[in-house]
């Protein structure tokens, strides 16, 4: 990492506070997690108290590691606003493993009694299912590898199950497992994903997580642009010290959550969380109005030339086809979510997306659209196809995507583009071209 002159020098951040105990265990410790449920745990144990310290699991790189455990697992969670930053030290992250590292020493940490919760951030490929019909891949290498050696899991179902089946072995009861990635009904995905491996492992242990560990959905919503070199320079400016840890974010957050934690929670609704009892219908409201367009201003705004959301929708034609799409194409989908108004959701949206404080690039959320695209975009075009309804608009998304996979840009300019399916999708595309 390039760094300005001096910065290295300062001092790192180092944890002055003794950590809390550890409660839940998380897998995939990235800037969205550490921007949105581990500060909900900060507020919540601040404000109630309770053991709800988190050991946070990285499943592949070393990064999270390398950056937290050198300070102790504190860090910054970093409010952006055109008013400037607004840092707030987060201590809910007691420590951090790398599961590549040990294996076993994860699947121990999962499998220890005091752990209520095992909460997930791992994205739309973390679930390892095939997106066409929500099926565990049982082609997939993790899985493959996972179904054969148990003991050194590599994929999130496998820990889970690992995990799971030491509780049962030992006579302990099983966690609650809580997704917190961007797909509809979350909860019943992680939940079927972990069913249909654990039959392949022993339908006795399959039974035993049937009947006792509980799976709830919940919907998550914080901008959280990647950080950058330069972020950590002004954060650093302002405390004196360094955070390689750090990450920024919008003001806005919302987590809907379903309220089905057999082994108790942390008392996240005193820092704003809503518990409800069907996370659905805010799951679709906010895959198709704001990740919908997110992806749309994304491929359409990468291939004009902008770098960011905030720049695509600076446009006035970017921004008139975004309202567009949501008063023609998407809130015609979407039933009303109680306590929510849809027209002025989207407004708020617009502004949220208008935020030039927010440097959110569009190549960032560009990456994984095979993963992205059923959950956000098709799955609204076939709900307008079956009453009879054309989407003009999202068929331009879903053009755009196609364009965009295929790797050049309309300046022959070479697209990095990253998705697991990069090579197959490049390949139809240019036999499309043939
Ligand atoms: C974005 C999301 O990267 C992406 O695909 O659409 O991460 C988006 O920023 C969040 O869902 C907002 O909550």
């Amino acid at each position: 990492m390039s760094m300005e002159i001096g910065l290295r020098d300062r001092p790192r951040l180092k944890r002055s506070t003794p950590a809390p105990k550890v409660g839940m265990v998380h897998l995939g410790p990235g800037a969205f997690f550490r921007a949105f449920s581990a500060v909900y745990t900060d507020e919540a144990m601040a404000t109630a108290g309770g053991d709800w310290g988190i050991a946070a699991v990285s499943l592949r790189s070393q990064t999270a590691h390398d950056q937290l455990d050198p300070q102790g697992g504190v860090y910054h969670s970093v409010t952006l606003s055109n008013e400037g930053l607004k840092p707030k030290l987060i201590n809910a992250i007691v420590r951090t493993l790398v599961a590549p590292d040990d294996p076993g020493a994860v699947v121990s940490e999962m499998a220890d009694p005091t752990v209520k919760i095992v909460s997930l951030t791992i994205t739309e490929k973390g679930y390892c299912h095939k997106p066409s019909d929500g099926k565990l891949n049982l082609q997939h290498p993790d899985i493959i590898h996972d179904l054969n050696t148990l003991s050194q899991p590599v994929s999130a179902i496998g820990f889970i199950v690992a995990a799971f089946a030491a509780r049962r072995a030992a006579g302990d009861r099983p966690f609650t497992v809580l997704s917190c990635d961007n797909l509809p009904s979350n909860g019943a995905l992680a939940r079927g994903m972990v069913l249909e491996f654990a039959r392949n492992v022993d339908e006795d242990l399959a039974a035993w997580i049937e009947a006792h560990a509980s799976f709830p959905s919940s919907m998550v919503d914080r901008i959280t642009p990647a950080t950058t070199d330069e972020d950590i320079a002004s954060l650093s400016q302002i405390t004196g010290t360094l955070d390689l840890g750090c990450v920024f974010h919008e003001r806005f957050r919302q987590w809907v959550i379903e309220d089905e934690f057999a082994e108790g929670r942390p008392a996240w609704d005193l820092a704003g969380a809503q518990f409800v009892s069907k996370v659905d219908a805010h799951e679709l409201m906010k895959l198709r109005c704001l990740n919908g367009t997110h992806s749309t201003l994304a491929y359409l705004g990468y291939l004009a030339g902008f770098e960011t959301i905030a720049e695509t929708v600076a446009d006035p034609s970017f921004a008139a086809l975004c309202e567009r799409l949501w008063k023609d194409e998407i809130i015609p989908t979407v039933p009303q979510p109680d306590g929510e108004d849809l027209p002025a959701y989207c407004a708020e949206l617009m502004a949220r997306y208008k935020d030039t404080s927010i440097r959110h690039r569009t190549w960032q959320i560009a990456m994984d659209g095979s993963q992205k695209l059923p959950q956000r975009i098709l799955g609204t075009i076939s709900d307008n196809l079956a009453v009879g309804h054309t989407s003009p608009g999202l068929f331009l998304a879903v053009a755009a995507w196609m364009f965009y996979v295929g790797g050049v840009d309309e300046n022959g300019q070479e697209i990095d583009v990253r998705d697991p399916l990069s090579e197959a999708l490049k390949t139809a595309s240019e036999s499309a071209k043939d």
